[in-house]
């Protein structure tokens, strides 16, 4: 089913890549599951489903590859969920420290813009590493949070919230 998908063969410009996480969520909101891919130091993929026939790679023309710098980081985990309620789902991205978590908001029209910057967390991730991660609404007031895993075995896992409760969600 992999490759009848076309998710098996490597990549024609960067070849076989160390994909570390994967969310599926409907970005175009087509009723088709797509799939945002994670990579370790390499740009991000987001495969778009072509109603049940296959995936065509649209990372880059969606805005999804790289952060708002034009770098690729070493993504360690992967979500993609509503986090600003708009009915739109949004992706957010864990990476080693030195680099930031890319949040990136889906704008509609199959396209997303890096809010990470927006939503004040460049400094809370540049100085952390974050593994898994996942968006949830721990608290049931609506708005979504995303924990990260961190590494360390002594550490306390990190509670990096992306939304607030108030008029502006970021
Ligand atoms: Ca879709
Ligand atoms: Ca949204
Ligand atoms: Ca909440």
């Amino acid at each position: 089913m992999t490759a009848k998908a076309g998710l098996a063969a490597p990549d024609p410009e960067y070849g076989t890549l160390w994909a570390v996480a994967a969310a599926f969520f409907d970005y175009d909101k087509d009723g088709w599951l797509d799939l945002f891919v994670s990579n370790d130091n390499w740009p991000a993929f987001l495969f778009h489903n072509r109603q049940g026939r296959r995936f065509e790679e649209v990372a880059l023309a969606a805005g999804v590859a790289y952060t708002e710098m034009g770098k690729e980081i070493s993504g360690m985990g992967a979500d993609a969920r509503d986090l600003d309620n708009d009915g739109r789902p949004d992706v957010f991205q864990t990476a080693l420290d030195g680099e930031t978590m890319p949040l990136f908001r889906n704008r509609g029209a199959m396209t997303f813009e890096d809010w990470t910057g927006r939503a004040g967390l460049v400094a809370p991730t540049l100085a952390n590493t974050g593994w898994s991660n996942g968006i949830v609404d721990f608290n049931n007031d609506g708005w979504k949070s995303s924990p990260a895993a961190r590494p360390s075995a002594a550490s306390t896992p990190s509670a990096t919230s992306t939304t607030t409760a108030g008029s502006t969600p970021w």
